[in-house]
């Protein structure tokens, strides 16, 4: 079904008027609330007048994640904080995370975007839905919930962890709908086999699916586990969260709800918009946020965006899937890791040599994170390496500092001085054997 046919079915130029206008409006309010924002116009000669129309974009100046740094915790909030009610929290490349603050607006426009989502994938008031994202800092849990409430299922809010629990749930009863990560279904299809629930055993029939980047492979393996329709959902907590695109019953590419969220195509190295269908690095600007409004906001996310008619009668841009991330962000378990935070906690731990290896792997459905590291030779007394049990008592320091910072559990595994491989060329911080590109 879908949820909002006057804004998901609007012509082209329609389209296009309505988000000049509040490309506008957005940009008047941000040079008025945001003195970055207001700094970055002057400097560039621009009015908020200026903008007029949604080509004008391509005049506006472009945010990063560096920006969002920069500026931590609510530097580039432009609501008062009388007006915040929600605050959601994502990675940020060294240890500091990007902070989001949103009024009760934006809440309102994200249950809204979550609901045509979900609407689109087939979900209805008669659904039993599981929200199995994590509930907290992540935007996936509470945004999803949201999203089902606002459309009238049962929300289940399980979260992620006490996987045998969920299950049975699952099977006890009769859920319908389930949103996670792929590999969490993945993982829950595996327990189900483990507990001896089988597939006549469950009524799942609809899953939501995104947070990392996932395969076609994957999507029949995890249709054939769980017996249901996989479908593909696209966000980003500096946006708003999960509903910034969502796919049709067509599965062909994800649709955006670019009444909110304008997307551009650049080439990441010489920040020049892309025509449709070109590959390039996906850049948002929100159309109507207020808590922490953005304007061309560099996802660091590679795909290409297309505006042919979709059968399902959405008229709204499509972006196909991410084909990988212009930066080295990796995502494990659906928690973004900077190669760079792992590096940040190596360097403010005396006893370590900044020589460090993360090897990523798949076990079980499950990503694993491995992280090598090199002791200083101050440090490493001694031949036999592996049975000195004060390396040990750091293996555990160190994983404890990762876990907190990463948010994720790493391994660590102590290397004796020299032995991790230097290479000739570009140094290689990062092995991903997951293959899931
Ligand atoms: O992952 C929001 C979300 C929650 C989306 C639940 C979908 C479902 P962040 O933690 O800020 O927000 O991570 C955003 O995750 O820039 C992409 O690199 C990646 N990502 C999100 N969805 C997908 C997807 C949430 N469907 C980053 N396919 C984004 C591929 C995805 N990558």
């Amino acid at each position: 079904m879908i949820w909002n046919p006057d804004k998901e079915c609007m012509s082209r130029e329609e389209m296009r008027t309505l988000q000049g206008k509040r490309l506008h409006k957005m940009v008047d309010y941000v040079y008025h609330n945001v003195p970055f924002y207001r700094h970055k116009l002057q400097a560039l000669g621009i009015l908020p007048d200026d903008i007029t129309t949604i080509d004008d974009i391509r005049k506006l100046p472009f945010t990063t994640k560096q920006d969002l740094r920069d500026n931590y915790p609510f530097g580039l909030q432009a609501a008062p904080m009388s007006e915040i009610i929600r605050v959601h929290a994502s990675t940020g490349t060294t240890g500091k995370p990007t902070i989001v603050g949103y009024t009760r607006h934006d809440i309102g426009v994200w249950s809204e975007c979550m609901t045509r989502c979900l609407s689109a994938y087939g979900v209805t008031r008669d659904d039993i839905f599981s929200v199995a994202y994590g509930y907290g800092l992540f935007t996936g849990g509470l945004g999803a919930h949201y999203g089902v409430e606002n459309l009238g299922a049962a929300v289940v809010p399980a979260s992620t962890g006490n996987s045998e629990k969920h299950c049975r749930l699952i099977c006890d009863l009769g859920i319908t709908g389930i949103a996670c990560t792929p590999s969490y279904a993945l993982y829950l299809a595996e327990t189900m086999e483990r507990l001896g629930i089988k597939r006549e055993d469950i009524h799942l029939r609809i899953g939501a699916f995104g947070a990392e980047p996932w395969t076609e492979n994957m999507r029949h393996e995890i249709e054939s586990r769980l017996g249901l329709k996989a479908y593909n959902l696209y966000g980003l907590s500096e946006i708003m969260g999960p509903c910034v695109s969502y796919e049709c019953s067509e599965q062909h590419y994800s649709h955006i709800n670019e009444d909110h969220f304008f997307p551009e195509i650049i080439n990441p190295d010489t920040l020049k918009p892309l025509p449709m269908g070109e590959t390039g690095e996906l850049v948002f600007t929100t159309l109507t946020k207020e808590g922490m409004p953005l304007l061309r906001y560099r996802t660091k996310d590679l795909c290409s965006l297309t505006d042919e008619p979709c059968p399902c009668g959405r008229t709204s841009v499509r972006m196909t899937p991410i084909v990988g991330r212009s930066d080295d962000m990796l995502i494990i378990r659906g928690i973004n890791v900077f190669p760079s935070q792992v590096e940040s906690v190596i360097l403010s731990t005396e006893e370590f040599a900044p020589r460090y290896l993360l090897v990523v792997d798949r076990v079980n459905n499950l990503d694993t994170l491995q992280v090598q590291v090199e002791v200083r030779p101050e440090y490493f007394r001694g031949a036999d390496f592996d049975t000195l049990a004060p390396l040990e008592a750091l293996e555990k320091k160190l994983e404890k500092k990762l876990k907190s910072v990463l948010s994720i559990s790493a391994k660590v595994q102590l290397k004796a001085p020299g032995t991790i491989e230097r290479s000739q060329g570009k140094s290689k911080f990062v092995i991903d054997k997951r293959h899931i590109k």
